[in-house]
């Protein structure tokens, strides 16, 4: 049986790109023959410096903005990253078997750091063993992600193998998961760059949580590309992208949103996206507003996720320790 294993970061807003990218996978894998564990990143969001109270309510935030979707408790595991301590100690035994070097490839690394990287965390550096450590950890076959997470999927798998073929076969190899079509919903504000948490001005990105007052602003604003057909193609990377979102909301195909779109503007175009933009998260932000009115039920699945949890990873961290030599 498949065990999926996925997580975003408590680190802000969550955008439709995050739900392109990953929560909308998430919903269609716990509804296949599959385990699902859907995590959120507290330890991997320290990596740069955050409020305490703000980190907080992110992390409920997250919880609900999971359930609102349609992530079902009852068939997938929820739970924050920290609460199962494990990931802290495997994490410390996969860095003794990582090269600086491979970490220095690292493609979010060098885009994060900057020209900072004398005073960056060194959190940030080791960023991508500690997700090894969460996949690794729950003996994971596959993680639905967006492309930005490829790389270190692929670190993760060089990390499994360097250990499999030294003490004997100890992990599972896993696979990344990454939808063709939404894997890289670009920015509302410069359709080159990926839509983020972390862009510098909020028009980069429509929140889940957005009011539809913002969301039709934000579209309205949204840069365009010369011309005025309404179509995918390499040279219409705005528009290609508006598509994408449009298609992966509402479910119709890019080539059947180009045929409703023939001959009208975009003007028109944006218009009808960010109805059906609002039309979508309406019941989504109806859901999110009821669940976080109810912290404490929030906690309580969190903590009961933590808790399955807990002999998976506990017999993962044994049996490593043992092949490796500790205790
Ligand atoms: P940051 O801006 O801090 O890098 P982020 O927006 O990338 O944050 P994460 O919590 O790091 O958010 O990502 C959560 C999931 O969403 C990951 O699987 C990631 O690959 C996916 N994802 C993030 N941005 C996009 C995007 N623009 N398009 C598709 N998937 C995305
Ligand atoms: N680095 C991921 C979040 C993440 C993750 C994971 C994703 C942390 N651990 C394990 C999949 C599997 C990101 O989206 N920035």
């Amino acid at each position: 049986m498949k065990r999926i294993f996925s997580g975003i970061q408590p680190s802000g807003v969550v955008h439709i790109g995050n739900y392109l990218g990953a929560i909308k996978q998430f919903v269609e894998l716990q509804n296949q023959d599959a385990e699902c564990i859907y995590c959120i990143v507290d330890l991997h969001t320290i990596t740069v410096p955050q409020d305490p109270e703000a980190l907080k309510k992110n992390i409920l935030s997250v919880a609900a903005i999971y359930l609102a979707c349609g992530v079902d408790p009852e068939k997938s595991t929820i739970f924050v990253q920290s609460h199962r301590p494990e990931v802290a100690e495997l994490s410390w035994i996969l860095n003794c078997h990582t090269y600086m070097g491979e970490l220095e490839r690292m493609a979010q690394f060098k885009e994060k750091a900057g020209e900072n990287r004398k005073s960056v965390s060194a959190g940030l550096f080791d960023y991508p063993v500690l997700m090894a450590a969460d996949i690794l950890l729950y003996r994971t076959t596959d993680v639905p992600v967006g492309e930005d997470q490829k790389q270190h999927i692929e670190i993760t798998r060089d990390i499994a193998e360097r250990i499999n073929n030294k003490y004997g076969q100890v992990f599972t190899v896993p696979n990344p998961l990454i939808k063709k079509e939404t894997a890289r919903i670009m920015g509302l504000d410069d359709p080159k760059k990926k839509m983020a948490k972390s862009a510098s001005t909020a028009f980069n990105y429509i929140a889940l949580t957005d009011e539809p007052d913002v969301i039709r602003d934000k579209i309205k604003r949204a840069v365009t590309d010369s011309g005025s057909e309404i179509k995918a193609a390499s040279d219409k990377p705005a528009i290609s992208n508006l598509l994408t979102i449009f298609s992966g909301i509402s479910g119709k195909s890019i080539a059947e949103l180009e045929q409703e779109f023939e001959g009208k503007n975009y003007s028109e175009f944006k218009s009808d996206l960010a109805e059906a933009v609002v039309r979508f998260l309406t019941p989504i932000q109806k859901k999110y507003n009821e669940l976080m009115s109810e912290p404490e039920k929030l906690r309580e699945i969190l903590n009961a996720g933590a808790k399955k949890l807990e002999p998976i990873a506990k017999k993962t961290l044994i049996e490593v320790k043992s092949k490796i030599g500790l205790g």
